[in-house]
């Protein structure tokens, strides 16, 4: 008998969502999406907090990709200068100070392509140091082979990020110099290495709601759910192809995280980018909507988000607190 007849249970995770299934979630009425993320949000997690990630660009600028998005491509004139790999003792003691700070997880980025073996003892360095003062790990290197996401593991990287960005549709006006598939096989990589994967994209590149579903309908059919998925609001970039994106309506926003917590019922769907022009109201209601996640810190990699003391004020006027976690 087919498992997924109703009645079934609709918080347990399952893996055969169909593109349609995802998109009749998107058409709900408002209020009865929100009510059904919310109450398969309280099967698995206290509502009242939020898993902190902070970033930091270990590399930046210079990358031979061609992200239509991204500040970091060397394809676009955005302003930004490359950067070598910083000192694993550079990135520790930010590690440190984010940790003052009150984050419970520690991600590291670098604007390349692919992650080259010569970089590899340096960045593994800096991923020990990190996990040996108590955070979890995360790394966003770009394209990893299998032998690359097993050493990670070892020096003890607990998270790689690696974004399928939007629905497979649209993925080509957005990026050319690599595949949606180059995407999935460094994913399968990273799940194969035993490391927890952190995946997700971005709203507001001028997608369609299909291709927004596309993207979830992905995410929600990979062999196991992401444990982490950010959901990106554009942080538009002068000088990139997509720095003049209008913004998406924050109600639209909100139904993706929504729709995002009830295909993935138990990954942390991150508030990602984008908060720094959202209002707490919008805010509230995407944690109402299943956001259990978000970054803080005053930088996300090139851009700006909120500063310590906006978040403490709106995590204390919210009643939420951080995340008990296990690092
Ligand atoms: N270079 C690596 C890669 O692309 O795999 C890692 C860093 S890259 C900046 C990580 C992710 O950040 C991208 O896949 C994208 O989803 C997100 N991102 C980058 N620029 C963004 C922007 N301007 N607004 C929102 N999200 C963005
Ligand atoms: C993710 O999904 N979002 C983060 C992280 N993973 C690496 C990056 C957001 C970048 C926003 C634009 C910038 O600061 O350059
Ligand atoms: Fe390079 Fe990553 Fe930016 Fe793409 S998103 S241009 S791969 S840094």
């Amino acid at each position: 008998m087919n498992a997924h007849v109703p009645p079934y249970d609709p918080a347990l995770p399952r893996h055969d969502w169909t593109l349609a299934d995802v998109e009749a979630l998107f058409e709900l009425p408002f209020t009865e999406l929100v009510f059904r993320a919310a109450e398969v949000h309280r099967r698995w997690f206290d509502p009242a907090e939020l898993q902190l990630s902070q970033l930091l660009s270990v590399k930046t600028g210079g990358c031979p990709e061609n992200c239509g998005y991204c500040a970091q491509s060397q394809s676009f004139k955005t302003g930004v200068a490359a950067t070598k790999l910083m000192d694993a003792e550079t990135v520790i003691a930010a590690a440190a100070e984010a940790k003052a700070g009150g984050a419970q997880r520690f991600c590291m980025g670098a604007a390349w392509r692919d992650l080259k073996d010569r970089d590899l003892p340096k960045v593994c360095s800096m991923v020990a140091g990190v996990k040996a003062l108590g955070l979890e790990t995360c790394a966003t290197l770009g394209m990893v082979t299998q032998d690359q996401a097993n050493a990670l593991k070892a020096a003890g990287l607990d998270y790689y990020n690696h974004n399928l960005d939007t629905g497979p549709d649209y993925y080509d006006q957005v990026v050319t110099t690599r595949t949606y598939q180059d995407r999935l096989d460094t994913l399968a990589a990273v799940r194969e290495s035993g490391m927890s994967t952190c995946c997700g994209g971005i709203v507001g590149m001028g997608e369609t709601r299909r291709d927004r579903a596309g993207l979830l309908h992905q995410l929600a059919t990979l062999p196991s759910h992401p444990e982490s998925l950010p959901i990106n609001d554009l942080m538009p970039i002068p000088g990139t192809p997509l720095g003049d994106s209008p913004p998406v309506d924050g109600l639209e926003f909100v139904r993706m995280i929504a729709v995002a917590r009830l295909v993935c019922p138990k990954s942390m769907v991150r508030l990602a980018a984008g908060r720094e022009h959202m209002s707490p109201e919008l805010q509230a209601l995407a944690f109402l909507a299943g956001a259990n996640s978000i970054f803080i810190g005053a930088r996300l990699l090139t851009t700006d988000n909120p500063d310590q003391d906006a978040d403490k004020a709106l995590l204390a006027d919210l009643k939420m607190r951080p995340m008990t976690v296990r690092a």
